[in-house]
């Protein structure tokens, strides 16, 4: 028993402990054998025999207890010890931050028209019918208003679907000449590879004196604009059609992506539409009480000039928060 007492307190490590647990205690152990033996003993004596057994069990059950928690503290400490870290180290795994792509190109857009003295106006998102499209010659159950559906509020109210509202309000407000930029998030009813239901528009306007601004003004400096923004470019200016311009265009910029040989991002045509522009109808003049005046306006999405711009097939992922996207933005 001593002998016993004196192995398990003499145990140096977790694993020489556990060899005498399965040596004492074990199916096969010392133990085990002993209370085998209780069979053979006769009536008076097996109980005198099971009795000092059963202490003596309890005895070295209670010595390996003892000794289980010594060695357990020992090895923890030992463990502590070897992970303990310095806190004071000075740390380079700390990330940097940075502008959203959207932001980034948002601020490169912005930064050329502020060189050129346009003034960088901002308006509310929940617009009413008269700012949003009534004043931009969009009457009620115009059939372009389909395209621009929208949500709306219970009052009437509605998110803006275009930042032209700001231009509306501008004018209202100051007198001719005006030579502004109206940057902004916007909402539709679109969700696919190249929509989502809000995104960011840069507008711009310029209001003259009649006869001092032509579309030729208008060519010249979108011309410059998008050289500054994607380089030696080819340019391109297609009729279409706008119910707050006339005449309107749309320009394109040749294919960035294959120098105009065709590829899927310009369905093979060669060409990218990447604005919409036009000389300002009089409509919306007489919406804003402007007599004797002429103007030109245009109008990009910031999200599809960052696509181009960085080759981000799907214009959602913008959107997602993905961190192994945004980092490439630092
Ligand atoms: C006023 C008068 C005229 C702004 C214009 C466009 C053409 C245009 C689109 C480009 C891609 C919207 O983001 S997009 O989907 N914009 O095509 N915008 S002219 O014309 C105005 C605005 C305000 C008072």
């Amino acid at each position: 028993m001593e002998t016993l007492q004196k192995k398990i307190e003499e145990a140096s490590s977790l694993e020489e402990l556990e060899k005498i647990r399965v040596e004492l205690f074990g199916k096969k152990g010392i133990l085990s054998a002993e209370f085998a033996k209780l069979k053979d003993i006769p009536g008076p004596e097996k109980k005198v025999f099971a009795e000092g057994l059963n202490k003596t069990k309890v005895l070295l059950q209670d010595s390996f207890d003892k000794k289980l928690a010594v060695l357990k503290s020992i090895a923890l400490e030992k463990q502590l010890k070897a992970e303990s870290i310095d806190v004071s180290l000075y740390s380079n795994l700390r990330e940097k931050g940075a502008l959203h792509p959207v932001a980034q190109t948002m601020d490169k857009i912005i930064d050329y028209f502020v060189s050129l003295n346009f003034s960088v106006e901002t308006g509310p998102m929940s617009e009413d019918d008269f700012h949003n499209f009534e004043a931009l010659n969009l009457p009620k159950y115009h059939p372009a208003r389909d395209m621009q559906d929208t949500f709306y509020f219970a009052d009437g109210m509605l998110l803006r679907t275009h930042t032209s509202p700001t231009q509306i309000r501008t004018m209202l407000k100051e007198k001719p000449p005006i030579r502004m930029i109206a940057p902004g998030a916007v909402f539709r009813r679109d969700y696919d590879l190249t929509h989502t239901p809000m995104f960011h528009q840069v507008e711009g306007l310029v209001v003259e004196e009649k006869g001092k601004v032509s579309f030729a003004n208008l060519k010249a400096i979108l011309t410059d604009f998008l050289h500054h923004m994607f380089g030696d470019v080819d340019i391109r200016f297609r009729p279409s059609f706008f119910p707050f311009t006339e005449p309107s265009a749309e320009v394109d910029i040749s294919c960035i992506f294959c120098k105009s040989n065709g590829c899927r991002v310009c369905s093979h045509t060669g060409w990218l539409e990447v604005l919409g522009s036009g000389v300002v109808d009089p409509n919306v003049f007489k919406a804003v009480g402007y007599d004797n005046v002429s103007g030109y306006a245009f109008g990009l999405g910031v999200e599809r000039f960052a696509m181009l711009m960085h080759e981000i097939p799907d214009l959602r992922s913008l959107f997602e928060g993905d961190i192994r996207l945004l980092e490439q933005f630092r």
